[in-house]
């Protein structure tokens, strides 16, 4: 199967890791998409193999050795656990598939804020909007104390829960070096050793080459 990737992005992050914890990823071949600075907010042009894998225009996308498009991690993350992982991350039904995804929708949304927030900061300096930006920046960081008294419902050594919000809070070091730790013990405390994981240190994310 193919992914298409780059090494900047946190969906794409959660792919890998995802992968490499069911051990499934000497299955994937990796595309390295590369994306201009202006990727967030104005017109690219798109490499035609990446844009005939996924009209959405946006990484990851999967194509599986069947054929079938997966264009948004969230269904990615599905497949490798259902399909090819026996639900070993994310049980298929009852109480504890529906805590983990508790916290993964809130993980979805931090990131989705880390992205926009970058999206936004990468405008010119006349169009872009700091109160935007600024609500961005809110909402990633109350998204860090909801997960803080979750962090007791994390068990065992990973599960799709714990790889979400591990991407966002590793973004978080990356991209805005700011203190998500404040206020937040225990889910520091548990970061500092899940990001210890070979998994987590073989997709450290790095700048996505412009050209
Ligand atoms: N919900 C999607 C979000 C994917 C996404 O926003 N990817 C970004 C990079 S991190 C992207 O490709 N952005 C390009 C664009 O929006 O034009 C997912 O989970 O895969």
């Amino acid at each position: 199967m193919r992914l298409f990737t780059t090494p900047a992005s946190p969906w794409v992050r959660k792919c890998l890791v995802t992968a490499m914890e069911l051990g499934i990823d000497s299955r994937i071949e990796r595309i390295p998409t590369r994306w201009p600075h202006t990727w967030a907010t104005h017109t690219v042009d798109f490499a035609p193999e990446f844009i005939a894998a996924t009209p959405v225009g946006r990484i990851p996308a999967l194509v599986t050795d069947d054929g079938v498009h997966l264009v948004d991690s969230t269904a990615i993350c599905d497949y490798f656990n259902a399909e090819l992982g026996g639900y070993r991350l994310l049980p298929a039904s009852g109480e504890k598939r529906w805590k983990l995804q508790s916290i993964i929708s809130i993980a979805s949304g931090l990131v989705e804020a880390q992205v926009a927030r970058r999206a936004e900061s990468l405008r010119d300096p006349v169009e872009k909007s700091e109160d935007f930006i600024e609500k961005m920046r809110a909402r990633e960081h109350r998204c860090y104390r909801a997960i803080e008294p979750l962090v007791p419902w994390f068990e065992g050594e990973a599960d799709l829960a714990q790889i979400s919000v591990a991407v966002g809070c590793s973004y978080c070091d990356f991209r805005y070096k700011e203190d998500w730790r404040a206020g937040n013990p225990q889910l520091t405390r548990w970061f500092e050793r899940f990001v210890r994981r070979p998994s987590m240190q073989a997709t450290m994310p790095g700048e996505t080459p412009q050209h």
